[in-house]
Formats: C-alpha cells, structure tokens, sequence
C-alpha cells in the first residue's frame, strides 16, 4: 500500500509545518499575469466546449493551488496517486471513478445533469452508476429471481433466506401512464458486501438482471434486501480515506437503469431505511425520495419481505 502513495502522509506533514512557518513569515505573492497567460494560449479552432470550460477549469485549479501554496512534492504525490488509480483500473474496477466518488464529484455530476434534463418535477432522481455495472446482465421473466446458487453451502445462506425479497412495481410517465416494453436493469451485492465480478465464488452475473415492464408498465423479481457494504478500500481511494480520517460504507442499495424507446433512461439506486448507513454515505449518493420501506411478506416460501416501487420516467 505504501508503494502507490510512498510515504505521503510523511511528506505532507513534514510540507505542512514547512507551510506554516513560512506563512508566518511572508505571504508570497505570485506572478499575476500567469493564469491569464495559459487561458490565452488556447486557440481560435479549440473545441467548443473546451473553450468553454477550461478557462475556468485553469482559473479554479490555479487559485486553488495558490491558495493552499501547493508543493512540487504534494502535486507529485497527487499526480502519482491519480497513475496508482489508472494501473488498478480494468473492466472489472473503477479505481479512478471511485476516486471522484469520495469526493463527492460522480453525485454532483449526476445532479447537474438531470436537474439540466428533467420535463417535469415528479420524475424519479437518479443517483450514481458507481463503478460495478455490467452490460448484458441476463433478460429474465418478470416474477423470477436474481439470486443464483444459493445452497446450504454458501457462507452467507441464512442471511439470504433472512432478506429474501419480492420487489415490483410500475414504470409510468410523469403523467402516471404506464410504460410497456421498458427494460429494468437491477444489479446488487450479495450479502458478503460483494459484487459478482469482485467475489470469485460467485456465479457470473450473480444478483444481476433485466426485466421488461408488461402492458401495465409491471415489473417484478425476487432479490435481497441489500447489505451495508465498504466500497473497496484496498486501493489508492481507499488510502485516500484512511488519510481523511473516514469509514468506507455505503448504506445497502439496490442499483437500477430504467429505460425505454422515447424516455430519457434513469440510473438511480434504492436504500433500505434501516440501514445505518443512510446519512452517511461514503460516496454521498443518498436522496430521500429513494429511501424506501421493506414490508414483511407473508405466504411465499420465496421471500420474506416486500418492496414496491414505481419509476417515473422523464421525456426526452
Ligand atoms: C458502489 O457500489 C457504488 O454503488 C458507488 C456509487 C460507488 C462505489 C461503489
Ligand atoms: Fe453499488
């Protein structure tokens, strides 16, 4: 661990006494002319967009490092932190998504963009994709399950049978019409807080699937109540926590991407508000109107707790 931020924190603190004495001593003042030069050296065919963003990108990265008088040791340090995230990332791990995770940045993102996209105030907020979607999650039948080789042997098998769940519900439109045809993709972890990809005991595609709403927009399944779990802290993010003094859980969630021909598609998460996690979110994804309520089921040998939930989608 040690290797992908060497001895950071060493280095930090010893810059940290170093700032302070020297900004007893004399505030520095920097060239005043320097940003404005690098804004000026993007040219008249840049990207649209580019030339639209980085002038304040620059502006605010600057300020910023003038602010907390940043050191060629601590930029190096950041710099390196960001290449440990690059080298541990895969199709299977986000190391660098997750990064922006704890940092709040992939929630701040994801509310700018559907508050710039939504039609109408009822539909359903979207929340995070988070860094362990997978295409191609199994189309199954509506009222069948997404836990697959769940037997006696299984280290979490109790905890399974304790938090089976029946989950349904409708896809309709802000005006309450039912959606036919869309397609409910659902992913969460097993109760051991893993991922299929993350948990080699695992089936492929475990707790995965697709859904498609029949002619009254119903989908159904069957699943688990979803456990608290640490986003994975064996990396370069997880380091970063530890530095700021910060726990790596999540509250359980369910995640989901809802979509349809002609409705903008919705990616959001559901939480089960027992969960002690729910305020305190360590990628700070957690929005009231997706914290839901499991109910005791009675008479189905499959599950032991109901949830029903309706998505609202936008237009495009
Ligand atoms: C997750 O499982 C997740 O859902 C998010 C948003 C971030 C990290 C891990
Ligand atoms: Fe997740």
């Amino acid at each position: 661990m040690g290797q992908m931020i060497p001895d950071l924190s060493l280095r930090m603190a010893t810059e940290a006494r170093a700032n302070g004495q020297k900004q007893k001593k004399q505030q520095v003042q920097y060239d005043p002319y320097f940003t404005e030069k690098v804004i000026a050296a993007t040219g008249p065919s840049a990207h649209p967009r580019l030339a639209q963003v980085m002038p304040s990108l620059v502006r605010h990265l600057h300020d910023f490092a003038r602010e907390v008088n940043l050191t060629v040791a601590e930029w190096t340090a950041a710099v390196d932190m960001i290449n440990a995230c690059g080298r541990m990332s895969d199709d299977r791990r986000n190391e660098t998504q997750l990064l922006c995770d704890i940092i709040g940045l992939e929630s701040l993102v994801d509310e700018i963009t559907s508050k710039m996209l939504a039609t109408s105030t009822t539909e359903t907020p979207s929340a995070i994709l988070g860094p362990f979607y997978r295409n191609d999650a199994p189309l199954k039948p509506n009222g069948t399950s997404i836990v697959q080789g769940l037997t006696p042997e299984v280290e979490w098998y109790e905890k399974a049978l304790e938090d089976s769940a029946y989950v349904t519900g409708r896809v309709v439109t802000a005006a309450g019409a039912p959606i036919k045809g869309a397609i409910v993709d659902v992913w969460h972890t097993a109760p051991n807080g893993l991922y299929e990809q993350q948990d080699e005991s695992q089936p492929d595609m475990n707790f995965r699937g697709r859904f498609e709403t029949d002619s009254e927009g119903r989908y159904a399944f069957y699943a688990l109540r979803p456990a608290s779990y640490p986003i994975p802290d064996d990396g370069p993010a997880g380091q970063f926590l530890k530095m700021l003094d910060r726990h790596p859980n999540r509250p359980g969630h369910i995640h989901f991407i809802v979509s349809a021909p002609n409705f903008r598609t919705l990616t959001t998460q559901l939480y089960d508000d027992r969960d002690q996690y729910i305020e305190n979110d360590s990628v700070f994804a957690v929005k009231d109107e997706l914290v839901v309520h499991f109910t005791p089921r009675e008479g189905d040998p499959e599950a032991r707790w109901s949830l029903k939930y309706d998505f609202v989608l936008g237009s495009m």
